[in-house]
């Protein structure tokens, strides 16, 4: 008999493990745009149109290939809401044996599908989602028994097990696992930023925009100027061109931020890998052969298979080892809403607003934008982990929560106490000074540690680690910042609270 195979819209690769026993003659795919997923958070504009577009692509796709494809176009039956509704629906006139599906990204889907699965009368198979490197189940094992679960200790072991940068002789190439600290070159004015790979829209793509115009007009972006692609053809393209292009600076450029240069050296390849237009495996390769190559430097191409065979599967693993409860975590007991200036980017902090700014324009932002100036701010003034995980998931075409959560939570909050992170990343203007032009720009002064033009980050930093003192002050490495504070006059202590309680009080 027929099988249902449900296709979610992070799933539009063609190998993927739920069409891989495919029927074309008797099987049904069935894909939808659907309002649980497009609204349970108010996604980026952007992001919905490369979603559904994405997804459209897709559907066309299979159908060339000869697959009978059930597809349900935003609103074309407002009544179903949900995955299971959609599936309920298309049970409901025709008989199938069994849904299979490919485990699902997030945790929310995973629960409704298993839910629904107990009172259906067809079994619901649920296969592993092997475009990852590392199943679900190894990275349990690799978890078990060990007291810290550090991402460095899971790279080498990924290094090793799929043979990736290792000499004959079982060491890295090179003799260094890790060239992150060539990867923190700050960047000089001069520099020549390639510009990015702009795809033209076609016809499905300009539809699509047009119904997110018209129908999620109170979402976070803009529309204008889309260019990501929307067919893994296209993403190819912007893998090649990076490859070219970016990569050979991408190792020493990786923490950079200039004035309005959103791009710098980064690849812009997160929301192909995560939905399926590419796989790690073949940009890892793409990667390598550069390197054999003599394209791009060891730096550049070790500094790229982290982020990949190490950062985003590892991110993955502590993800499913550790949900649901991981998203409830709330270390430091963090309480403050998220200012309106994540959303406006009306504030006079020229760091903040340009990162706020671009990711309203590209929904985009590079990992340093994210970590050191939107996270590291969010941290530095308690904003609670919710508000926080709520933006980041809603306004990064790449984002998804399994991806989203551990590093927010877990990295930028420490709101996991540790599970991931050895300490909060939370740090004053001088870092960001160090890596970008932005303070050059900014009303405030990064050298100036108090008094109403000092660089906030300078002042609330110091607050931070006061207000956290209990929870933090046996950190070896936090430890002696303490011993630095407690060494401040009184006045200097009274200033950096008065400096914090003002601010705090004016502008969150
Ligand atoms: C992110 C997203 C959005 C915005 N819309 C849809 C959609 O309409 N249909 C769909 O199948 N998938 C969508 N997605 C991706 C899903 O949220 C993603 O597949 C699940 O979160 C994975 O568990
Ligand atoms: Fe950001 Fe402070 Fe630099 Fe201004 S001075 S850009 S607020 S770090």
């Amino acid at each position: 008999m027929s099988v249902l195979r449900l296709i979610l819209g992070d799933q539009l690769t063609e190998s993927i493990s739920s069409l891989s026993d495919i029927d074309p003659e008797h099987d049904l795919v069935v894909m939808c745009e659907i309002q649980e997923e497009a609204t349970y958070v108010k996604h980026h504009v952007k992001k919905l149109v490369f979603i559904f577009s994405a997804m459209r692509h897709f559907a066309a796709l299979l159908r060339s290939k000869g697959y009978c494809v059930h597809y349900l176009k935003w609103m074309e039956r407002p009544a179903l809401k949900s995955f299971m509704e959609v599936c309920d629906d298309v049970l409901a006139s025709r008989a199938f044996s069994k849904i299979v599906v490919t485990h699902p990204g997030e945790y929310r889907v995973l629960k409704a599908i298993q839910e629904r699965s107990l009172t259906l009368a067809i079994p619901i198979e649920i296969r592993s989602d092997d475009r990852f490197l590392c199943d679900i189940e190894e990275f349990e094992n690799w978890a078990q028994g060990r007291k810290q679960l550090r991402m460095e200790y899971f790279y080498r072991d990924m290094r090793k097990k799929h043979s990736i940068l290792m000499t004959e002789s079982g060491k890295p190439v090179g003799g260094q696992w890790n060239y992150d600290a060539d990867n923190r070159h700050p960047p000089s004015d001069t520099l020549t930023i390639p510009a990015p790979c702009h795809i033209r829209p076609d016809d499905v793509t300009q539809t699509v925009i047009s119904l997110v115009e018209l129908n999620f007009k109170e979402h976070f972006g803009s529309l204008e100027d889309f260019g990501f692609a929307v067919t893994r053809q296209d993403a190819l393209k912007v893998l090649g061109r990076f490859i070219e292009e970016r990569l050979p600076y991408f190792g020493d450029y990786q923490d950079a931020m200039l004035q309005d240069e959103p791009w710098m050296y980064h690849a812009h390849i997160g929301l192909y890998l995560n939905c399926g237009l590419l796989s790690p495996q073949e940009c890892i390769d793409a990667a390598l052969l550069a390197y054999e190559s003599n394209q791009a430097p060891l730096n550049a191409v070790e500094g790229f298979v982290r982020q990949l065979l190490g950062w985003r599967e590892y991110i993955r693993g502590i993800y499913w080892l550790n949900m649901p409860d991981y998203a409830q975590h709330n270390f430091l007991k963090a309480q403050r809403a998220l200012p309106q200036y994540y959303w406006t980017g009306k504030t006079q902090m020229n760091c903040l607003k340009q990162c706020v700014d671009q990711t309203a324009q590209t929904a985009y932002a590079h990992h340093i934008q994210r970590l050191m100036v939107l996270g590291n701010f969010a941290a530095l003034i308690d904003v609670h982990p919710k508000a926080l995980n709520e933006w980041f998931l809603s306004v990064y075409a790449d984002a998804y929560e399994w991806v989203e959560l551990p590093n927010v939570s877990g990295m930028v909050l420490f709101a996991d106490g540790g599970v991931l992170a050895s300490k909060p990343y939370v740090s004053g203007g001088a870092y960001i000074d160090k890596m970008s032009n932005y303070c050059q720009h900014c009303h405030y002064r990064v050298k100036e540690k108090n008094g109403p033009q000092a660089c906030p980050f300078n002042y609330l930093y110091w607050d931070f680690l006061v207000r956290h003192r209990n929870q933090l002050k046996d950190h070896p490495r936090i430890a002696m910042m303490y011993r630095m504070y407690d060494r401040m006059s009184p006045e200097k202590q009274q200033a950096i609270a008065s400096d914090a309680a003002n601010f705090l009080e004016r502008s969150t």
